[in-house]
């Protein structure tokens, strides 16, 4: 049959426009620009989808839940393929992800995960474990702090409240250090993901301590302890010394920071996820089986290493 005659013969059948040569149209609600990470995030889908060719409908939603809500409807109204969602809180979505569901378009999400009971509203969820990565941290710490003696005493940055990764690397945390009688928690608030508030909130953590000692700090991302850090500068301290600076994430300006002496460990959570998101993509208009979770592979890169790794860092 010729190339023509093939075409039609799609379009008759009903076929959607994809399947006669059309690009894939994605549309993808991302959540904001608060972070390193989340910048790297969205430059990584906005490439990925150039390179397969897929049409990619990018909306920013500024940090708010609702704007994601309006962008996945605005999605089902121009009937795109798929849809791909960072969720930035947990709770809340279940409604617009049954009229994606009603609306036959299905849903991958990505980076963050949401708590539905019903989980056919997604077809797959693709990153990281956030609960492993709060878990690498405390294993640092308490390896760093073995054969001490004397109290540990820890504050925290939270992520955004509701975050999958704020619950997560909190809980992850904690669990890693329950058996650590030495190890406390003494202030733990959010910081929303950003430098600005990680500043903020440090300062606010220092002049509330002030008379006693904090020894560690535990940033949910590095960002929050970019700035965590300039306020410990601020105060007179040495971060990295006096005290001891912990995130998570792994981008470029932690490692910088490490180099400086300023940082002494970040997990890694890759935002590279735009080749995997667009592979998945492919595959579900193929009419494949996404697996219903895809694990981003990461590692725990220490201040001793950072120079060597400095380099070969892609975001
Ligand atoms: O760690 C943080 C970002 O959801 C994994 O969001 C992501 C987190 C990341 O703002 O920097």
């Amino acid at each position: 049959m010729q190339r023509r005659h093939a075409l039609a013969a799609l379009a008759a059948v009903g076929l959607p426009a994809w399947a006669a040569g059309k690009p894939i149209v994605l549309g993808f609600s991302q959540i904001g620009a608060e972070s390193a990470w989340r910048t790297a995030n969205s430059a990584s889908i906005k490439q990925a989808a150039k390179d397969a060719g897929i049409t990619l409908k990018f909306a920013d939603a500024q940090q708010k839940q609702e704007n994601q809500i309006k962008a996945l409807r605005a999605f089902i109204a121009q009937k795109v393929d798929v849809i791909a969602l960072s969720p930035v809180v947990e709770t809340g979505f279940g409604t617009v992800l049954r009229e994606a569901k009603a609306a036959g378009i299905p849903v991958i999400l990505t980076d963050r995960l949401v708590k539905e009971a019903d989980e056919s509203l997604w077809v797959s969820f693709m990153g990281s474990d956030f609960v492993e990565e709060g878990r690498r941290a405390g294993r640092w710490l308490i390896d760093k702090t073995k054969g001490g003696t004397g109290e540990v005493r820890i504050v925290e940055l939270q992520g955004t409240v509701g975050a999958a990764p704020a619950l997560d690397r909190k809980k992850g945390f904690e669990e890693a250090i329950k058996d650590q009688p030495r190890l406390k928690i003494v202030r733990s608030q959010t910081a929303d993901f950003s430098r600005a508030k990680g500043k903020e909130v440090m300062e606010a953590f220092l002049k509330a301590e002030a008379g006693r000692k904090v020894d560690v700090l535990y940033a949910h991302n590095d960002d929050m302890a970019l700035g965590a850090i300039q306020a410990i500068e601020e105060a007179g301290l040495k971060p990295g010394k006096d005290i001891l600076v912990i995130s998570i994430d792994g981008v470029r300006a932690a490692f910088e920071a490490m180099v400086a002496g300023k940082l002494n460990v970040t997990v890694e959570c890759s935002p590279l996820l735009g080749p995997p998101l667009m592979q998945a993509v492919k595959d579900l208009k193929a009419g494949k089986t996404l697996p219903r979770r895809i694990v981003t592979e990461e590692g725990v890169f220490p201040a001793e290493v950072a120079a060597r790794e400095l380099p070969k860092r892609r975001y």
